[in-house]
């Protein structure tokens, strides 16, 4: 961990481009765009601070063991990876929600698919997601038993293939699931995206840090 670095891990795409807002409001530029450039590590106007562009669902583990100091994940994210770590999340301190990237979870069928018969008979029902703990929660505590099936994106093809009767998906506009005549049946939770900070980190740059997430704080949309 060098002490006078501090690195702030970014998703390309949706995260990346809701946050530079935020990160102007604390005075950071990111130099280069990650659209143009095939730099994973982006320097900013402050030679005291860099980006690292990482998957989406990497963020909490480089900022868990250190290899961001500070990161930005939808709560979907978080959830998930909290669930893969029993709960603990190991030293991710999360003081802030941004609210941006929002969109919300849901159940969504084929159109031509009977979910309330299915859940009021108690029938098993075959579930295909990328999202198992959030699913495996959300049914449990409805009591409908299913077979969860982990995919890793494209969830909408998998009802229309037959390989599952429902998908648990996220939704912001309702687009895609339109596009592929599916219909929302289900509204799990609604998501937005989270600041996540390394706890040994926060203690051990805080002068850099703190500013950052006050920063942040002050910037970011109330709910
Ligand atoms: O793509 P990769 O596997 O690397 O990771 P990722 O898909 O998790 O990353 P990314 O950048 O696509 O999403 C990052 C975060 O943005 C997610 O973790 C969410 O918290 C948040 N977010 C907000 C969304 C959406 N809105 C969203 N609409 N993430 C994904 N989608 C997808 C959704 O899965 C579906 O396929 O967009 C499609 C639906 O969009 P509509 O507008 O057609 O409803
Ligand atoms: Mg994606």
């Amino acid at each position: 961990m060098k002490p006078d670095l501090v690195t702030l891990a970014l998703s390309k795409g949706r995260i990346f481009e809701e946050t530079l807002p935020l990160l102007k409001a604390a005075g950071i530029e990111v130099l280069e765009d990650p659209e143009k450039s095939r730099k994973l590590i982006l320097p900013t106007n402050r030679a005291d601070v860099q980006v690292v562009l990482v998957r989406a669902s990497d963020v909490p583990t480089y900022v868990q063991y250190g290899g961001a100091d500070l990161g930005v994940c939808g709560k979907d994210t978080l959830i998930e990876h909290q669930a893969e770590w029993g709960g603990a999340g190991g030293g991710l301190y999360q003081p802030l929600d941004l609210n941006i990237a929002k969109c919300r979870m849901s159940v969504a069928v084929r159109a031509d698919f009977d979910y309330a018969s299915a859940v009021r008979q108690g029938s098993r029902l075959t579930v295909a997601t990328k999202y198992t703990a959030i699913a495996r929660e959300f049914f449990s505590a409805k009591g409908v038993h299913v077979d969860l099936i982990k995919l890793y994106g494209s969830m909408e093809l998998a009802p229309l293939t037959g390989l599952a009767d429902a998908i648990v998906d996220l939704v912001s506009t309702g687009n895609t699931l339109k596009a592929n005549h599916l219909v929302e049946v289900e509204r799990i939770m609604d998501i937005s995206s989270r600041l996540v900070v390394n706890q040994a980190a926060l203690k051990l740059k805080r002068a850099t840090i703190k500013p950052i997430i006050e920063a942040f704080a002050t910037a970011a949309q109330p709910a």
